[in-house]
């Protein structure tokens, strides 16, 4: 059969589609997918935050048409399933929405992947192709992360493969993904991750997980983006594989908790093999809003010094903060900002809570009757979907644009960039350079809350 894959993008408020002319990273999901589909079907691929779907050529070229979809893309991945379906083509979704999602899924495809695709991909297909479909396909044990599927990255859907070679400020610009663990232990109620894969957690074997990164050496790559949500879930088998990355010397930047900074093997191990940069979802600084959403382990009490840490060692933080939690009140806003510059937080992203379905904040949420509202493709970060508890969501809204664009002022840039840390400056440069972005696009749209969404 002929499979196209899609990556969609989301709507903007105005109803148009947000669109990039260039990205710093790319997913793997479509050609992953690509590489796990046997290999008598021929496949193609768009990501449309990137690249225009060429609707006829896929109407006339496609049997099958595959949609992926995280986030608010999820709307959009409906709209495209109807409209190809409408055409008489087979239509499959699978990700992460989707599969927190599967029976309203299914409304729209003729068959839904909820879960991970390896050991159901090849059957998804042979039922397409003999005309039938089993409807909802859930893989009965999770994959062991052993001898996956190597994927073509000179195709990743937003790489841009003659920039890289010609040009030395996009190798510094491009992050190749790569990645050593999916899932995440940790029990916090509003996480998508934590309801797709169960809280089950695993790690691909070191030595395959360090042959990719040297396959990947030899080409050029240098820098990389671990697409793990919590790398360091088992320290143990981290340890061993940063280990393992010290002698290749390449530098890489990745989502992880704060108890990165907590075990001091860890962090030396961290810091030795190359971590530049480290997204890390403080989300309150307030105990009890913390309580609220099931993320206590955070410890808010210990973060100024393991932020120190972590600085010390030249690696930037990211904070991820939401706004608006059960802790919160308007007073929260100039407290977050003043400890946001205190601690020279080097880039921030800010959240309004999003009840994901099928997570257990969702639940409580909607048993509190405090969900505004349904359009899963508003649930960007940016808008009120949850009613807080001790503000109006206007006032929450507030609050996030008043942080954000403070964050994101001139006076805050100098007061956390001056001085600059002194290991890693040109990665200080580069995180400057991505404040000044913001800065002129906040400049550009005062609605700063859309700001934060990819
Ligand atoms: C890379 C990435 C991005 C990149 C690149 C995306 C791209 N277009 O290439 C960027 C930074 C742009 C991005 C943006 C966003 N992202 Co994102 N992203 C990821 C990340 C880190 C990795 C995705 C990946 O490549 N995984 C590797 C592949 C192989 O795994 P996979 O996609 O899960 O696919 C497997 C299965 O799910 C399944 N599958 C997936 N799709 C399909 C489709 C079909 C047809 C089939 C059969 C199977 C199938 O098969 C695969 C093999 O088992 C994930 C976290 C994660 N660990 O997965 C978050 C993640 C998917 N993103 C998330 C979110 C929320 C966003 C944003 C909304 C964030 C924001 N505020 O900006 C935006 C949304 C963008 C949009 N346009 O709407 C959430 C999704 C939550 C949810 N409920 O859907 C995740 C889970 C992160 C998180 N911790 O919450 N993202
Ligand atoms: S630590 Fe992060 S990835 Fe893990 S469950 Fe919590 S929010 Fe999700």
């Amino acid at each position: 059969m002929r499979i196209h894959l899609i990556s969609p993008t989301h709507y903007l408020p105005d109803g148009s589609l947000h669109k990039t002319t260039r990205y710093w990273t790319s997913g793997t999901t479509l050609p992953y997918l690509k590489a796990l589909t046997p290999p008598e079907h021929e496949v193609r691929f768009t990501d449309e935050l990137m690249h225009d779907l060429d609707l006829a050529a896929i109407e006339r070229e496609a049997d099958v048409v595959g949609i992926t979809a995280m986030g608010p893309q999820i709307r959009r991945a409906y709209d495209l399933a109807d409209h190809f379906r409408s055409r008489g083509k087979k239509v499959v979704l699978g990700g992460t929405w989707v599969s927190l999602t599967p029976e309203k899924s299914r409304e729209h495809a003729d068959a839904v992947v909820a879960g991970e695709a390896e050991y159901v991909w090849h059957r998804v297909l042979a039922d397409l192709e003999a005309n039938r479909s089993a409807g909802i396909y859930r893989a009965d044990r999770w994959h062991d992360l052993r001898g996956l599927p190597v994927i073509d990255h000179w195709t990743l859907p937003l790489l841009k493969p003659d920039a890289f070679r010609s040009s030395w400020l996009y190798r510094m610009y491009f992050f190749w993904p790569i990645m050593f663990s999916r899932g995440c232990p940790h029990p916090c109620e509003y996480c998508a991750v934590q309801t797709y894969y169960r809280r089950a957690f695993r790690t691909r074997p070191v030595e395959e997980f360090i042959d990719e990164v040297q396959r990947m050496r030899s080409f050029g790559a240098q820098r990389f983006l671990f697409l793990d949500d919590n790398p360091i879930g088992n320290p143990e088998k981290a340890k061993e594989m940063l280990r393992r990355l010290i002698p290749l010397n390449i530098q890489w930047v990745s989502q992880a908790t704060i108890n990165v900074a907590r075990d001091p093997e860890l962090l030396d191990l961290v810091a030795r093999s190359g971590a530049r940069v480290l997204s890390i979802g403080f989300e309150s600084l307030s105990d009890e809003s913390l309580s609220s959403i099931g993320k206590s382990f955070n410890r808010p009490s210990r973060y100024a010094e393991d932020i120190a840490k972590l600085r010390a060692r030249g690696i930037h933080v990211i904070a991820l903060v939401m706004v608006g939690l059960d802790g919160d009140t308007t007073s929260t806003f100039a407290a977050t900002l003043r400890w946001l510059d205190e601690n020279k937080i080097s880039f921030l992203k800010l959240f309004t809570p999003a009840p994901y379905p099928g997570t257990k904040f969702h639940a409580e949420m909607q048993a509190a009757g405090r969900i505004l509202g349904e359009d899963w493709g508003r649930y960007d970060y940016g808008t009120p979907n949850v009613a807080p508890k001790n503000m109006t969501p206007q006032e929450m809204i507030d609050g996030f644009n008043f942080v954000y664009s403070g964050f994101y002022s001139v006076r805050s840039m100098l007061r956390r960039f001056v001085p600059p840390p002194r290991k890693n400056l040109l990665e200080s440069l580069a995180m400057l350079v991505a404040n000044l972005k913001v800065n002129s696009y906040l400049r550009r749209n005062p609605q700063s809350s859309w700001g934060t969404i990819s």
